[in-house]
């Protein structure tokens, strides 16, 4: 009889594989097979690295989780918590910080628009809330270090927060919160140093959740929103040049927001902090001309169907809304916020770009050129 010796590791890695089979039901199973096994090679040689590229940055590189990973992971000790959706620990003990009734309703207000919480339901919402615990801080604070191991992620109340990413010793600003907001989600979610710093610039207050509560609760809503959310997103024009690992990162961050016939999705004029894919439902857009004498009159420019995005061009001009949005119909949308925006859709902003030189050209054609996309006219 011959004698098969199987491979110390074998079954661990086929396990893993497997688990991520099950997690993520890819629609072909050898594409995802390369996509998974490059990851885990690549990580490997980064714990092979060691640690002198700490705080590169690299929450990118991590999308999968699978328990396997974590023998060649570098950052094991923050691996510690595997996890698996379909086996919610219920053992551990929820997390209960008592807050008073003024605490609360300021909690539900500042999570409101909170796109991570958006597909909870009510019961994952009200455990998050008891878990989430008020830190004041002070201007100059740091709340997060970049290189860092993730403890909370954090919702914001009040205060400013600057953004920091260091690269080759040099650290560069790379944007802002205002009063609104979350941040420290990466760390948590894909097991990874924390990709920036965050700095107070003024006295503030936020509400921090714990990684435990977090893992337990987001994860595993993210993994639900995976099976709702991925079919369609594959679907999406704009992102089909991105690798599926990349679609995957955009559900992970991405809320579903609802909206009534002739609600307004957005005003011409107002600060931008969202970008938006059609879900289901029509969106109409309409813009102010100022060369027209009654400058309340409103004119449609475009409509946007199911798989269209819009409200890219603030974001990538960094400018007011160019335009107002209104939900045609009952409207679900995808959205995104301008961080992740920033983060994630860096691949596809040469198509962005192409559509909004479009846009200049239909200006033109429709109001004449003294109509500035830059200049929204408010
Ligand atoms: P974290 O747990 O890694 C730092 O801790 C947090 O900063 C991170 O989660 C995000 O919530 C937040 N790149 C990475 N992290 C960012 C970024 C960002 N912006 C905010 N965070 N970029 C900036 C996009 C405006 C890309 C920089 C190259
Ligand atoms: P935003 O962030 O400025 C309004 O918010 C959104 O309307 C805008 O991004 C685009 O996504 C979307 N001109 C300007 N914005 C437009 C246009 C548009 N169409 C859609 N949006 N034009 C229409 C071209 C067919 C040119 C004006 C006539």
């Amino acid at each position: 009889m011959t004698h098969v010796e199987i491979p110390p590791g074998l079954t661990e890695l086929l396990q893993g594989y497997t688990v991520e089979v099950l997690r993520n039901h890819p629609e072909d199973l050898v594409d995802f097979a390369v996509d998974y096994f490059t990851r885990l090679r690549e990580n490997r040689r980064l714990g092979e690295d060691g640690d002198k590229d700490e705080g590169r940055g690299d929450e990118e590189d991590e999308q999968f989780e699978p328990p396997v990973i974590n023998r060649y992971n570098r950052r094991v000790s923050v691996c510690a918590e595997s996890f698996n959706p379909d086996e919610e620990d219920d053992t551990e003990p929820k997390v209960i910080h008592p807050k008073s009734d003024e605490q609360r309703s300021r909690l539900q207000e500042a999570c409101k628009d909170i796109l991570l919480f958006k597909n909870l339901d009510q019961e994952q919402l009200s455990e998050v809330l008891d878990a989430m615990f008020e830190r004041i801080v002070v201007s100059e604070e740091h709340v997060i270090d970049q290189g860092d191991d993730g403890d909370n992620f954090y919702v914001i109340e009040r205060g400013k927060y600057d953004i920091l990413v260091t690269k080759e010793n040099q650290s560069f600003r790379v944007g802002q919160y205002d009063n609104r907001g979350s941040f420290g989600e990466l760390a948590l979610m894909y097991n990874t140093p924390r990709a920036a710093t965050i700095i107070a610039i003024t006295e503030g207050s936020l509400w921090g959740l714990d990684r435990i509560t977090f893992r337990r609760i987001i994860l595993k809503n993210n993994a639900k929103k995976r099976k709702m959310f991925e079919s369609f997103i594959e679907s999406v024009p704009l992102l089909k040049s991105l690798e599926v690992s990349e679609r995957m990162k955009i559900v992970d961050v991405i809320g579903e927001k609802n909206y009534k016939d002739g609600e307004q999705i957005i005003a011409q004029g107002d600060k931008a902090e969202s970008f938006y894919i059609v879900e289901s439902g029509e969106v109409k857009i309409l813009i102010k001309s100022k060369t027209n004498k009654d400058a309340e009159d409103e004119v449609e420019i475009a409509r946007c169907q199911k798989g269209q995005y819009f409200g890219e061009l603030a974001l990538v001009t960094n400018k007011p809304r160019a335009a107002s949005a209104y939900a045609v119909g009952d409207v679900k949308c995808l959205v995104m916020d301008v961080q992740a925006f920033e983060r994630l859709l860096g691949p596809c902003m040469d198509i962005m770009k192409r559509n909004i030189s479009n846009y200049e050209e239909q200006l033109v054609k429709m109001f004449g050129s003294s109509v500035d996309l830059s200049d929204p006219g408010n």
